[in-house]
This record gives C-alpha cells, sequence and structure tokens, in this order.
C-alpha cells in the first residue's frame, strides 16, 4: 500500500552535512519526497511532536537538542513507505543499528541518532500535520506526471536535433 511518512533529519543531521546522503538513500530505494521544508523547532512544537515522551528522564534534553538549530522536515511517500523508512533508519539507539542503516552508519548517541521517521500510520498522520499544511502537501504521482508531460513536451519542439529525442527517451525508461 502506498504511504506517506515523516522523516526529519535533525539538527545534528544538518550540521554534519548528511542531508544529502540521508535523501540519496530514501530516494534510491524509490522513495519519494513530497514536501519538505528547513524548520527550526520551537520548544511547543518540539514538546508537541515527542508528547509520547513527556515526563521521562531524557525529555527536557530531547527537546534542548531538538530546537538547538534547524531540521529538515519531509514526508515521504512510497510502497510501504512508513515500515521501509523504519528499516533504512535503524534501531533508536545508534550503537545497536545495524551497519548499512542511517544509524547504524553515521551514529554513537541515541539522543543525537540523526534522523527521526514516523513509527505508525497513526503518528505518520499526526506528524504530517504537525509540521505541513494542507497546501504543502504533493503527491508522487504528479512528480512523475509532469515528468512524462515535459518530456513530451520537449519531444513535440520542432526542428530537435535526433540526439536529443533519444536522450529524453532514455530518461523517460
Ligand atoms: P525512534 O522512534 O527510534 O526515534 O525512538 P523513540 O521514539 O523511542 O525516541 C525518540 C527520541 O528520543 C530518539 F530519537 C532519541 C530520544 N531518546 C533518548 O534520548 N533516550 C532514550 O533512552 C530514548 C530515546
Amino acid at each position: 500500500m502506498v504511504e506517506k511518512t515523516f522523516v526529519m533529519i535533525k539538527p545534528d543531521g544538518v550540521t554534519r552535512g548528511l542531508s544529502g546522503e540521508i535523501i540519496h538513500r530514501l530516494e534510491r530505494k524509490g522513495l519519494k519526497i513530497v514536501s519538505t521544508k528547513m524548520i527550526q523547532l520551537d520548544e511547543k512544537l518540539a514538546k508537541e511532536h515527542y508528547k509520547e515522551h513527556q515526563g521521562k528522564e531524557f525529555f527536557n534534553s530531547l527537546v534542548e537538542f531538538i530546537t538547538t538549530s534547524p531540521s529538515l522536515a519531509m514526508v515521504i511517500e512510497g510502497e510501504d513507505a512508513i515500515s521501509v523508512v523504519r528499516t533504512l533508519v535503524g534501531a533508536t539507539n545508534p550503537k545497536e543499528a545495524q551497519p548499512g542503516t542511517i544509524r547504524g552508519d553515521f551514529g554513537l548517541k541515541t539522543q543525537n541518532n540523526i534522523v527521526h521517521a514516523s513509527d505508525s500510520q497513526d503518528s505518520a498522520k499526526r506528524e504530517i500535520s504537525l509540521f505541513f499544511d494542507r497546501s504543502e502537501e504533493h503527491t508522487s504521482e504528479l512528480q512523475s506526471h509532469s515528468f512524462i508531460s515535459y518530456a513530451v513536451f520537449c519531444l513535440k519542439k520542432k526542428n530537435q536535433k535526433k540526439s536529443t529525442q533519444k536522450l529524453y527517451f532514455f530518461s523517460i525508461s
């Protein structure tokens, strides 16, 4: 089933310059970014986002950490996106995360575990609506349609060289 999930590259991932690497991994898997923005969480949003952890001993330092500098928030869409992204991200504690996962390859500390990903359909829905307005939500279907429309438009252009036509056909496949 095609799902949307909320993914956020946390302040440590952004400041360490890992955003491109993480996006590359998600896209290479076949998932699509359908919304994205750089956002520095304020205390209110951080507390709301992590409200299931309110009262735990790490809650205050987690809120402090997540609000220190901007994060990169995204909505990711694809087949079983919620569980697929969780697998790519790896275990909460990066020391225990499998090599090949984002946390397994790039992290050492639980609090600074680089990336957040929704763990269920309910949390994906809640988190997406917390960070994005309806007007900021897109769908990957539109992305491929517009790409194909653009390619068809290019093919129809008059006086097009044969070599260029070949290139566009290659891009579509
Ligand atoms: P995850 O779903 O893997 O992001 O993990 P959790 O929802 O259990 O935890 C949310 C965040 O709280 C983690 F990303 C890091 C932080 N955390 C701690 O700092 N200490 C802990 O013992 C557990 C979680």
